[in-house]
């Protein structure tokens, strides 16, 4: 880390540069402390410029010293310093200026900016609220209503949008310094604006408070900061700065110390790490420009969306016209609710259609980079498949098969240039679902792994690798799941307590109401298949609704019943009749005692999966089950609950 002083004419120049990001640490807010005494007390100096070296001007506070108790000079203080200094300090910035970041550019007497500037405070997604004013000082210089969105809402404006709001004073042109040394020469000219937080602020109507209320109710998923965060800002609103101030001190201490927000913090660093797996630092992708993905189903269209929206062109591959018009029309569909959405203009729902081509038979992936086979899950279809490619692609196209199954070592069985092929398991619908588990077979080349990571960066995923194992990572340990949760029935609790609880704890549905709406029938198949092969496989609830016709939502009844066109479950007197010959006795547990068993089944299926290497990590089984299976964010997944539940007993 240094803080660079350069001093040009009457200006000083004070640079962050505290690489990848120039996060506030402990030495940087000393520096800063120490600087804004020294360069007040230089008689040379006039005005000072404070930016962050190379593409950024600061990420934010470091939040790798969020796990110890705060260290003093605390950064509060340090903008304060500044904004009181004699001399005026101005911020120059391009690139972010998030949390902590912003927090000092608004401590600064002006801000300019280039169009690259993006303005955020994200805390809330932390788990905390801006911990440095900005609660504070933003609404003082953009009024409130603008900045509730920024504060408690996420939005991230750019530079231009900046300028428009007030929070920058001038948009220049890069080269950034000059200018803003031109811009510091011109305002030392003129009578100084107050500092941020001395600005008059109008109070606003009650109706923009309830209304910013009920918004951030509405989205918030049980997470606590956005309402804490606006909580602050009205209170400094109409208690005025200095009240204002202590709140947000007194909230951000009090989030910072919580689980949830431990929990936030491990996913932030996991989400970072996953991305760049050690084992292939240094290597080359392969360029991927054109991917056929075969099979325009569901979950092919999904893919093929997914890789669209990042830019790529697709080739998609059907059997026949009916598969392609199908296809087609499941894109327009996908990118027709995009437009409904906000999400994309009509030019570029046109634009990404433009980029596919729909073909049928395997001539067109002659000339493509990447194949993805989405096609039915079954061995021998897809073998047959990569027959066909292995004929007809290029010995450098990266081919992969979207299985959440099948052993990739057999689909690639016979195939030429096996070190091309690996498993890229896409989760429903493929175009939303973050997670991509990435399973190399033990010949697949390390340039190859390396190319499946960077294609899940531009798509926007959170790239798993996952060793080869039935179910891989995520559906190894959702049979898991399943099957204490149905431990739990067989011991007498109460369906509908097993799925409250769960949904008590963050999930969007309990495990019973979820495979009611994906179907029993696939898990009790695959069940049937084991016992053909003379596998034991003892009889389990589910066996017992599936044979009585029972195949959830789509049979208007499974775990629970529906009634026509409601996907609400009742709770169902012929389920419970169906399985009784499985149940105890009824035994009334506390929902604490539910989720712990849960919790604790999937953490030792995570264990197993780390021991045997499947996973390498714990963070990234954390990963597969934030991005894949709905667990809640806030809880940080079951193997850091694990972790914090062994580290509550000793
Ligand atoms: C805060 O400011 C609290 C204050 O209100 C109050 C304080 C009193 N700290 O994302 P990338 C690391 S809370 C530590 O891949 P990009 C990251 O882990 C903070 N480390 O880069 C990664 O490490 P590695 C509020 C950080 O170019 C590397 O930097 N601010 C921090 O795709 C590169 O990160 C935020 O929440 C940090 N603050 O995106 C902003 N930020 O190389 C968080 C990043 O070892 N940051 N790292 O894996 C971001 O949103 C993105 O990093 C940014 C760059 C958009 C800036």
């Amino acid at each position: 880390m240094s803080v660079n002083v350069e001093i040009e004419g009457e200006i000083a120049i004070v640079t962050i540069a505290n690489p990848p990001v120039n996060a506030v640490n402990r030495a940087v807010r000393e520096r800063l402390l120490a600087l804004a005494q020294a360069l007040d007390d230089n008689p040379d100096v006039r005005a000072v410029i404070l930016t962050g070296a190379g593409t950024l001007f600061v990420a934010g506070a470091d939040i790798a010293e969020f796990d110890r108790p705060a260290e003093p000079p605390f950064l509060p203080d340090v903008i304060a310093r500044i904004e009181r200094a004699a001399k005026p300090w101005i911020a120059a910035i391009r690139g972010a200026a998030f949390g902590g970041g912003l927090e000092l550019a608004l401590g600064c007497r002006f801000r300019v900016a280039t169009e690259s500037a993006r303005f955020a405070l994200p805390e809330i997604n932390l788990g905390i609220i801006p911990g440095a004013g900005g609660t504070q000082r933003l609404p003082r210089v953009i009024g409130v209503t603008d900045a509730i969105r920024i504060v408690a809402e996420n939005h991230t404006p750019g530079g231009a949008e900046a300028l428009k709001l007030g929070l920058v004073d001038a948009l220049v042109e890069e080269p950034l310094l000059p200018a803003a040394i031109a811009f510091a020469r011109n305002a030392l000219e003129h009578a100084l604006p107050s500092p941020s937080l001395d600005r008059p602020v109008s109070v606003p109507s009650p109706d923009v408070w309830a209304e910013a209320e009920d918004r951030i109710a509405a989205r918030a998923k049980g997470a606590a900061a956005p309402a804490r965060a606006l909580q602050a800002l009205r209170h400094g609103i109409e208690h005025g700065a200095e009240a204002g101030l202590a709140l947000e001190r007194s909230i951000f201490l009090e989030l910072r110390a919580t689980e949830e927000a431990a929990a936030l913090r491990h996913l932030f660093f996991a989400e970072r790490a996953a991305l760049r797996p050690a084992e292939i630092r240094g290597i080359n992708p392969r360029p991927i420009e054109t991917v056929a993905v075969v099979g325009g189903g569901t979950m092919g269209s999904g893919i093929a969306a997914a890789l669209l929206n990042a830019g790529l062109s697709v080739v998609l591959i059907e059997q026949d016209e009916a598969g392609v018009a199908r296809a087609r029309s499941t894109l327009t569909g996908i990118f027709d609710s995009s437009r409904r959405r906000g999400q994309i203009t009509d030019d570029q729902a046109s634009e990404r259609m433009a980029r596919l081509e729909t073909s049928i038979g395997y001539g067109a992936a002659a000339r493509c980079d990447l194949v993805i086979e989405a096609v039915f899950e079954d061995l021998t279809v897809k073998r047959s498949v990569f027959a066909e490619l292995g004929r007809i692609c290029r010995p450098d196209a990266v081919l992969a098969t979207n299985t959440s199954y099948i052993d990739p070592r057999l689909i690639a069985e016979g195939l030429p240039w096996p070190e091309r092929f690996l498993g890229l398991h896409f989760f429903s619908p493929a175009q939303v679902m973050k997670l991509l588990e990435i399973i190399p077979t033990p010949e697949t080349a390390l340039d190859v792994l390396a190319t499946s990571f960077d294609l899940a960066r531009r798509l926007g995923k959170i790239p798993v690798r996952s060793g080869i194992c039935d179910g891989f990572i995520g559906n190894r340990i959702l049979r898991r799941f399943r099957a204490e949760a149905e431990a739990l029935v067989c011991g007498g609790v109460a369906i509908a307590a097993v799925d409250a609880a769960m949904r008590g704890f963050g999930f969007a549905m309990g495990p019973f109401e979820m495979q009611d709406m994906a179907g029993l029938d696939i898990a009790f198949l695959y069940r049937e298949a084991a016992r053909s092969r003379g596998e034991h496989v003892p009889d389990i609830p589910g066996d017992l609704l599936v044979r009585a016709g029972r195949k959830g939502q789509k049979t208007g009844g499974g775990w629970y019943d529906y009634a026509a066109g409601d996907r609400r479950p009742q709770l169902s007197a012929e389920a419970e009749r169906i399985i009784a010959p499985l149940v105890g006795a009824r035994n009334d547990v506390a929902e604490e005692t539910i989720v712990a068993r849960l919790m604790a089944a999937m953490a030792q299926e995570g264990q197993l999966i780390l021991d045997e290497g499947i996973a390498a990590s714990a963070a990234d089984i954390d990963l597969v089950e934030v991005h894949g299976y709905g667990f809640p964010r806030r809880r940080g997944g079951p193997m850091f609950q694990a972790a914090r539940a062994r580290a509550d007993k000793t």
